[in-house]
């Protein structure tokens, strides 16, 4: 999939210099267009081409396709290689700074002679780009935000790159399965915390492989840069500028060293502490006797708790958050893992703005051994995500009552859904006629960031047809830091209304201490992925582990039911909310 990687960035950035250029729109959305279905389209383009079905992607016209095909022959796109000459490449990085777009990069290129990054951070810093028209003190104001933001997330990356990475290394070393017995990814990864500053990979294999795990590791084609090549520790800088440090051990000390390079420093600390007291000693290569210095065990992460007598704990909870008291008395609770989910309550297709089709969708969760799924298309409000209206979705339900006659008699449901807008005034973009005929409903905010849209949220969930808010505080991972909120009374009228809170895998909204928060009150999240395509489906595993940081238990995640555990937490909330009425 790197060749589609490499391919979708091209794309994507001649657009952006077809704009900068004044280009032809439709010209510059095709492209745009092209670099989303190849990133998340979940198939190799190489075999795409080798087959012939490119031809049938939609969203891919031939005269792109050319340039794929020249891609791949030739390692260069031709047009871009024009457009390079025209542009300053670097400039356009900025587009990434939240508040920065093309409008006024090429204001300051034409004004103010910007060519570079650095000419245009430095016009911004020095007051000179407030004098371009149409650049108020507010909007200096927001840019200058966005690039201290900006700055920050290039330091660490979101979850989901790391995630991401580490697939790829994984998939790398299997080419050398045979001389290694364990392997995993380690560090801040593996605690799916919600920023990851580097990767940590550790291997165990005999001795006498070493040697040959370190130079296919230095070797991995995403490098781009060698930092240290060593016996026992290597690290590379990858492609995209991200640190990777890889680490051999024995296979007998594969469990003290799983648990010291997991971390965190904090919870290792503590763990070092018990064992010192004990009379014991720690390190990453056992567990010791600290007088004779003998080895007592060390070569599973249970056996390393189990001898300072706790139980094994969670690499998600490992934060000395009170998570080594509950071990020691034995008292964790047992968190939501990725085979209890049943079903994922939001997604959508290409009938609004996803990149697959509803069938694909259907049939991709099918295969995920799913119970049932919800179809979650946008409403007419969000225009640019090509919302439906009330006939669009009657139209679809008649499709996916097509699809229920296969499906079905295979234990398999397709729950009818929308993710409909949460209005300005809090009142919801469909009728309630329309969503009654529903089986579950999201609803979600997708305007006025700004303002504390609190009220908004509670007035939706005293719909009696609203069953989960979407992405509740309006968070996205690194660039945006959500609306302001009062989460406690959410949380409160959440419990009064029986209506779910999201945990949104690709904006890990809910973060997982607010997670926590919702399983102190006895607030029922449910965990999605919220995919546009069927490449996003397997997200849900980062979903779990977000919601595992959060402490989530099964009892209180929306997915762990079956399907008329699902049936029941709609019908109760209708016959409560009915009730309250009359
Ligand atoms: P990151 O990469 O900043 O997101 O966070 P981590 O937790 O992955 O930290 P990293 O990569 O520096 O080290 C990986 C693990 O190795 C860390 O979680 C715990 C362990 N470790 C590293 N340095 C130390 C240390 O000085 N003392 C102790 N006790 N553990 C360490
Ligand atoms: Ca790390
Ligand atoms: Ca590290
Ligand atoms: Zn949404």
């Amino acid at each position: 999939m790197e060749k589609n990687k490499e391919i979708a960035r091209i794309f994507e950035k001649m657009a952006d210099m077809l704009e900068f250029l004044g280009d032809n729109p439709y010209r510059i959305n095709t492209y745009r267009r092209v670099a989303e279905v190849l990133s998340e389209l979940g198939e190799d383009v190489e075999d795409l081409v080798r087959t012939g079905k490119i031809h049938q992607i939609h969203g891919i016209g031939e005269s792109s396709i050319e340039k794929i095909l020249e891609y791949l022959h030739t390692g260069k796109i031709s047009l871009y290689e024009e457009l390079r000459q025209k542009v300053p490449e670097d400039l356009l990085e900025l587009l990434e700074v939240p508040g920065v777009g093309i409008k006024t990069l090429r204001l300051a290129y034409d004004r103010l002679k910007v060519r570079s990054k650095d000419d245009f951070i430095r016009a911004v810093k020095s007051g000179q780009l407030a004098f371009l028209p149409g650049m108020g003190e507010k909007k200096i104001q927001n840019i200058l935000r966005g690039l201290e933001l900006w700055e920050k997330s290039k330091e660490r990356m979101t979850l989901l790159q790391a995630y991401e990475l580490g697939k790829t290394l994984l998939k790398h070393f299997e080419e050398v399965k045979d001389f290694f017995e364990n392997i995993q990814l380690a560090g801040s990864l593996r605690r799916r915390k919600e920023t990851v500053g580097d990767i940590d990979l550790l291997v165990s294999a005999e001795k006498q492989h070493w040697g040959e795990l370190h130079r296919h590791f230095v070797n991995y084609p995403g490098a781009k840069e060698v930092l240290l090549y060593g016996e026992t520790k290597s690290s590379i800088v990858t492609q995209e500028g991200r640190q990777v440090d890889f680490r051999t051990v024995e296979p007998i000390q594969w469990g003290a060293a799983l648990q010291y390079f997991t971390g965190s420093k904090e919870h290792n600390v503590r763990i070092r502490d018990i064992a010192r007291a004990m009379g014991l000693k720690i390190s990453e290569y056992g567990v010791f006797k600290a007088d004779s210095g003998e080895w007592i065990g060390g070569k599973t992460e249970e056996e390393v708790y189990n001898l300072i007598g706790m139980d094994w704990i969670p690499p998600e909870l490992r934060e000395n958050a009170g998570e080594i008291e509950l071990a020691l008395e034995r008292k964790l609770p047992r968190l939501v893992e990725l085979r209890d989910i049943k079903g994922d309550f939001h997604m959508h297709s290409n009938w609004s703005d996803g990149i697959n089709s509803l069938e694909e969708m259907v049939e991709a969760c099918y295969r995920l051994s799913y119970q049932y799924i919800v179809i979650g298309d946008h409403s007419q409000s969000s225009r640019v995500a090509n919302g439906l209206d009330p006939a669009k979705y009657r139209e679809q339900f008649k499709l996916i009552e097509r699809l229920r006659e296969h499906y079905e008699p295979l234990g398999f449901y397709i729950l009818r859904g929308c993710e409909v807008d949460i209005l300005p005034d809090g009142s919801l973009d469909l009728p309630d006629d329309l969503l009654e005929e529903f089986d579950f409903v999201v609803a979600s905010i997708h305007s006025r960031f700004n303002q504390d849209n609190t009220y908004r949220i509670l007035k939706a969930m005293e719909n009696p047809f609203v069953n989960l808010i979407g992405h509740p505080t309006g968070k996205a991972y690194g660039t945006r830091e959500g609306y302001p909120l009062d989460l406690d009374k959410v949380i409160q009228m959440a419990r009064e209304t029986n209506t779910a809170l999201e945990l949104n895998t690709h904006r890990a909204d809910l973060s997982p201490e607010k997670v926590r928060k919702c399983m102190e009150a006895g607030v029922t999240i449910a965990i999605v992925t919220d995919a546009h395509s069927v490449k996003h489906l397997s997200y849900m595993e980062l979903g779990v582990g977000l919601a595992r940081r959060g402490w989530a238990v099964p009892e209180l995640v929306l997915n762990t039911r079956d399907i008329s555990g699902v049936r029941e937490f709609v019908e109760s909330k209708r016959r409560l909310m009915l009730s309250r009425k009359v």
